[in-house]
């Protein structure tokens, strides 16, 4: 049987020890099963650009590697935190960067695959910022500044992203249908594969799929679908595994 893997949200940061265990364990011990590993984006908390690793950054793209040395192709979305992860460290990890959205072909399936954060286009004001975020030349004048100024930087828009989602109805964060239903209709595809939202379902309409990935908050979470078109959200921790169909 194979199967492939689609993970994302895992937010890794030095002061989650768990998480970084438990993916560094998914990566040594439930991934080498996969034909593929998607990270559909958020896979780090922060990132500044890949001029300056931190040891946890080193320690992630090494366990990435040695995935992808076992010929375990991983592929890569950015997400509203790692934007900025660039090409440099996905090559040293092993990682081929797709742009949000792609279309990939799963056993047969047409899948769109995306971060999920270009469907909440009721908050106004993220979708604002996100514009201003991902213009190149911002971008790549972002990248000029010193380390430490852009860490103050991110540090200062992570302060400000953190109030505005608690004075925020969650409603307004999540996705709209009309997004939702553009994105079906625009590509034609039956299934959308998406995390960001931290609200993890299997979503069916009529025909249509949509699945949220899970966070990984207190325990590991994945999207495992297989060549019989039969696919599960499995969860886990230090003490074992769960199975969500
Ligand atoms: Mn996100």
């Amino acid at each position: 049987m194979s199967k492939t893997f689609f993970i994302s949200d895992l937010h890794l940061e030095e002061s989650k020890p768990i998480i970084i265990e438990l993916f560094l364990d998914f990566l040594q011990q439930t991934a080498p099963g996969a034909k593929a590993l998607y990270i559909l984006g958020d896979l780090f908390e922060v990132w500044i650009g890949d001029d300056e690793l931190t040891p946890l950054q080193l320690q992630v793209s090494q366990a990435l590697k040695q995935l992808s040395n076992r010929g375990i192709p991983i592929y890569f979305i950015h997400g509203n935190r790692d934007f900025l992860l660039g090409k440099t460290y996905a090559q040293l990890a092993g990682m081929t960067l797709l742009p949000d959205p792609t279309l990939i072909n799963l056993y047969g399936k047409q899948a769109l695959l995306m971060h999920g954060d270009t469907l909440c286009i009721e908050d106004v004001k993220y979708q604002a910022f996100r514009k201003k975020a991902r213009n190149r030349f911002n971008q790549w004048l972002f990248l000029t500044l010193p380390i430490k100024l852009r860490k103050k930087i991110a540090n200062g828009l992570r302060a400000k992203s953190q109030k505005y989602t608690s004075q925020t109805e969650p409603i307004i964060m999540d996705v709209t249908s009309q997004a939702v239903e553009q994105a079906f209709q625009s590509t034609g595809v039956n299934l959308i594969i998406h995390g960001h939202t931290h609200r993890p379902a299997i979503h069916r309409w009529h025909e249509k799929i949509r699945v949220v990935l899970p966070m990984w908050h207190t325990q590991g979470g994945y999207l495992e679908y297989q060549d019989s078109q039969q696919f599960f959200l499995n969860y886990f921790d230090n003490n074992g595994y769960n199975r969500l169909t």
